[in-house]
């Protein structure tokens, strides 16, 4: 029996004291990745992460900071978000919270702006914006960071998360030969021991890459990532992903279209392998129709949604999603975008939630970054451990 009513209240805190928005900042900083990556979208080496900081002071007159993070990639490669797109909503977002007309934004509060109390109040200010998800993820990740301070309590609390440990696999990028590719599947498996591997496909570099990590590991939990290098109307492709059944894959990662739930449902519904969708369910009625859709033309069972925090516009969004999909017995994880260490923090706050049932995105082969903004959160054999301290319980933080 379906539940397709979409939970109002996923279990998060209320807020009720009000707090006054004082100030807001964007941090923006250019940090040089260690290795670059390469997807079926494309090869980069640097990445500007922009982090929101909001002043928010109570009635009483403490002043409470809260820190965010937006993630985008440098180009519209993924979805139709960069990092130019990101500032420039930004601009509006920082409008809306200080009362300030965008044009004359200087980030303090405009006088007799009114105060906002719980997250539903806070997000009325942007929501009018339509779209720009990674912008609005960061400024929600402000609001939670602040409140977990005047509370004296990890994200994750707000958050209702139980889980003290969170499974952590990675995702490995293609590389130009399966000897290159295989090198850095050994140190994931064997160096790492990381919970599972997902590594990035496109057509002609498949099969035969799936097949030797296969070879030299049958048991590992493995699933593959396409970003949307596959035509679902060709038979061709359909063909070699159909073929994907045949290697025990945990999943198969958005095949088709960034914007298409439909044609996955349809098309793909002969596999025995789940589809994952990622680009394409950027909110939770999104997710609903999906559920709906793989209900008509396959199973639940075989339907998977990766949960990105920046993808759907932030933490409310994620665990409404989070929670529906458990609601219907569809599994979630929590997938990355070369997060700064404070957003791949922030993630392992979210999946602290039970619902989160399968292992995330959360572990990178060798750093991303050069010189990150934080520590990373402490992992070890598959597993990383929700930070204990207040707010999003960095350690070492730079910005
Ligand atoms: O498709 O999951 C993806 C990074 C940026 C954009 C899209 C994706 C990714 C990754 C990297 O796979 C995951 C990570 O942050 O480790
Ligand atoms: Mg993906």
């Amino acid at each position: 029996m379906s539940n397709l009513i979409i939970p109002e209240n996923p279990g998060i805190f209320i807020n009720n004291k009000p707090l006054f928005i004082r100030k807001v900042r964007v941090v923006k900083k250019r940090m040089e990745m260690t290795i670059p990556f390469e997807t079926s979208f494309g090869r980069f080496s640097s990445l500007s992460r922009l982090f929101p900081v909001i002043d928010f002071e109570t009635e009483q007159g403490d002043v409470f900071t809260g820190t965010g993070e937006c993630p985008p990639l440098d180009a519209p490669w993924y979805n139709y978000e960069c990092h130019r797109t990101v500032e420039v909503a930004l601009g509006y977002i920082s409008s809306s919270l200080t009362g300030k007309p965008v044009d004359l934004n200087d980030g303090i509060v405009a006088p007799g702006n009114s105060p906002v109390t719980d997250i539903y109040s806070f997000i009325n200010k942007y929501r009018w914006i339509v779209g720009h998800e990674i912008a609005k993820a960061g400024v929600e990740g402000a609001y939670w960071d602040a409140i977990a301070q005047m509370n004296s309590v990890p994200v994750s609390t707000l958050f209702g998360g139980t889980k003290k440990k969170v499974l952590a696999g990675t995702s490995v990028g293609l590389e130009s030969t399966i000897d290159l590719f295989m090198k850095k599947i050994e140190h994931a498996v064997e160096g790492m021991k990381v919970a599972r591997i997902k590594m990035k496909i496109k057509p002609g570099k498949d099969i035969n890459y799936i097949e030797a990590v296969r070879k030299k590991y049958p048991e590992i939990l493995l699933q593959v990532d396409a970003n949307a290098a596959y035509d679902l109307f060709k038979p061709t492709d359909i063909a070699l992903l159909k073929e994907l059944d045949n290697y025990n894959l945990t999943m198969i990662e958005q095949p088709g279209r960034n914007d298409d739930i439909m044609d996955h449902s349809r098309q793909l519904a002969g596999l025995t392998t789940p589809i994952c969708l990622d680009e394409s369910i950027l909110n939770v009625v999104h997710t609903r129709q999906a559920i709906e859709l793989w209900e008509q033309s396959s199973d639940t069972k075989k339907l998977i949604i990766n949960i990105k925090p920046p993808r759907v516009g932030g933490f409310l969004e994620s665990l409404k999603i989070a929670q529906l999909c458990s609601n219907n017995g569809v599994s979630v994880w929590c997938g990355g975008m070369y997060e700064s260490a404070l957003g791949k923090t922030a993630n392992v706050h979210f999946s602290s939630r039970i619902e989160v049932n399968l292992p995330g995105d959360h572990v990178s082969q060798a750093p991303y970054f050069k010189e990150d903004i934080a520590e990373s959160p402490v992992y070890e054999n598959g597993e990383i451990t929700v930070p204990e301290g207040i707010g999003w319980g960095l350690r070492g933080s730079k910005l």
